[in-house]
């Protein structure tokens, strides 16, 4: 099984890729940011919990995201693998996805980190705010805060990966296709 954690600041490009990388590998997408979008869509009582964090572009406790990929991972029991998007975000939550992919006898393949400068990703965020009425990228307190704390509670988890020698940097700067193509070098040299 190809398993891929896409890691990177938020608007870095990881959902973008994603949706190319799935396609490519025949992959199962678990984007824990787009489970939560659809949670707060159906406003289940999970999501009122969870928009409280959301708003103010904080993370969302790790027991509610852990037990949701728990879920979403059960319920793909033919998967040939998966790729997770914006998960892990936290340590405890790495530390459980280890545990959850033993009991499936399926370890992580590798961890692809995309880089991005804080102005563009900015940028970026603002613009897609503009596009998609997303309310956590209108307005660029609430985006700087969630840099803030991808830069404090997020970025810690490379070390965690790296520890096992399958953290890979990847350069996310560049046209959608370059970057693809970067992504592509890098999981090829696993398979
Ligand atoms: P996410 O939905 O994961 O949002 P994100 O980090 O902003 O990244 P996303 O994947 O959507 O954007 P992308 O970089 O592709 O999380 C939202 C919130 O949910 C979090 O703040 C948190 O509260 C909560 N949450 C989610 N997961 C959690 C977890 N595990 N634990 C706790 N809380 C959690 O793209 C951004 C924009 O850039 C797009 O408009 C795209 O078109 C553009 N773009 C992409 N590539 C580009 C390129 N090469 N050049 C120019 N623009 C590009």
């Amino acid at each position: 099984m190809l398993n891929i954690v896409l890691f990177g600041p938020p608007g870095a490009g990881k959902g973008t890729q994603a949706e190319k990388l799935i396609e490519k590998y025949h992959l199962v997408h678990l984007s824990t940011g787009d489970i939560l979008r659809a949670e707060l869509k159906a406003e289940t009582e999970l999501s009122i919990e969870a928009k409280k964090f959301m708003d103010k572009g904080e993370l969302v406790p790790d027991a509610i995201v852990i037990g949701m990929i728990e879920g979403k991972i059960d319920a793909n029991q033919k998967a040939t693998g998966f790729i997770f998007d914006g998960f892990p975000r936290t340590t405890a939550q790495a530390e459980a996805l280890d545990a959850m992919l033993a009991k499936k006898g399926t370890p992580i393949s590798r961890m692809l980190a995309l880089f991005v400068d804080d102005e563009e990703l900015i940028k970026r965020l603002l613009l897609r705010g503009k596009e998609s009425g997303r309310a956590d990228d209108q307005d660029q307190t609430i985006i700087e805060n969630r840099i803030r704390v991808y830069n404090k509670d997020t970025s810690p988890v490379i070390d965690y990966y790296d520890a096992q020698n399958k953290y890979f940097a990847i350069n996310g700067v560049g046209s959608i296709d370059e970057i693809f193509n970067r992504l592509c070098e890098a999981i090829d040299d696993v398979k």
